[in-house]
């Protein structure tokens, strides 16, 4: 199969989940200007990463269903829920849900001002109101991560990859990741994952 992404975008987590799961990848590291252009466009129509495509052609999108793709295609790696355990899949869809739907989607004004104002004067302050709803978003991230090494189900999960980035994105705003100790220290512990570091070591410039 093969993998598209951009550097450190959310599909970073789709690709640390790749690589957690011990299945063989391509990756195609990709810039903004090849997501929006015409080629990428005819595999995935909607122009965004990440987009994986399997052996058989069939092309996934949306992070939810290609990390739980990825989660069920290597149960030895034990990044979903047990089959069959539909309360344990129910958690874990909760919590991706709510990674790629609210929080994700909490930074759009920050990333594309543009889109949230009539006026290029408006823009400033759409990245304000973002900033406001990115904090929201991390404090409740914060309190469910009390007490907790993973986010969800007690061990590594494909959740776990995409919280990953979403802290590492933190750093952007004004407030640091640091004031949100949970969060810090978990994000700390991927960082010294094996995983994690060939994901990130994959996508940095040459
Ligand atoms: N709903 C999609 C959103 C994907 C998305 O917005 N990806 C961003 C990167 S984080 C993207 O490809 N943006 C296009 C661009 O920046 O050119 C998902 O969850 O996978």
């Amino acid at each position: 199969m093969k993998l598209y992404v951009m550097p450190g975008a959310c599909s970073l987590a789709s690709h640390i989940a790749l690589v957690w799961a011990a299945v063989p990848f391509e990756l195609a590291i990709l810039g903004h200007d090849d997501v929006g252009g015409e080629a990428f466009r005819r595999i995935n129509p909607k122009g965004a990463v990440p987009t994986l495509v399997l052996d058989d052609g069939l092309v996934i999108t949306e992070s939810l269903a290609i990390l739980d793709y990825i989660a069920d295609s290597a149960p030895a790696a034990r990044l979903g829920a047990a089959p069959g355990d539909l309360r344990a899949r129910a958690q874990l869809n909760e919590s991706l849900a709510e990674l790629v739907s609210d929080v994700h989607k909490a930074w759009a004004p920050f990333f594309a001002p543009g889109r949230f104002a009539t006026q290029s004067a408006g823009e400033a302050d759409a990245k304000l109101a973002a900033y406001g709803q990115i904090e929201r978003q991390y404090a409740r991230l914060e309190a469910v991560m009390v007490g907790r090494e993973w986010r969800v189900l007690g061990h590594r999960t494909v959740a776990d990859a995409y919280l990953y980035v979403m802290c590492r994105w933190k750093g952007m705003t004004p407030t640091p990741l640091s004031a949100f100790p949970n969060l810090a220290a978990f994000t700390a512990r991927l960082e010294a994952d094996p995983g994690v570091r060939r994901a990130l070591a994959e996508e940095a410039p040459a």
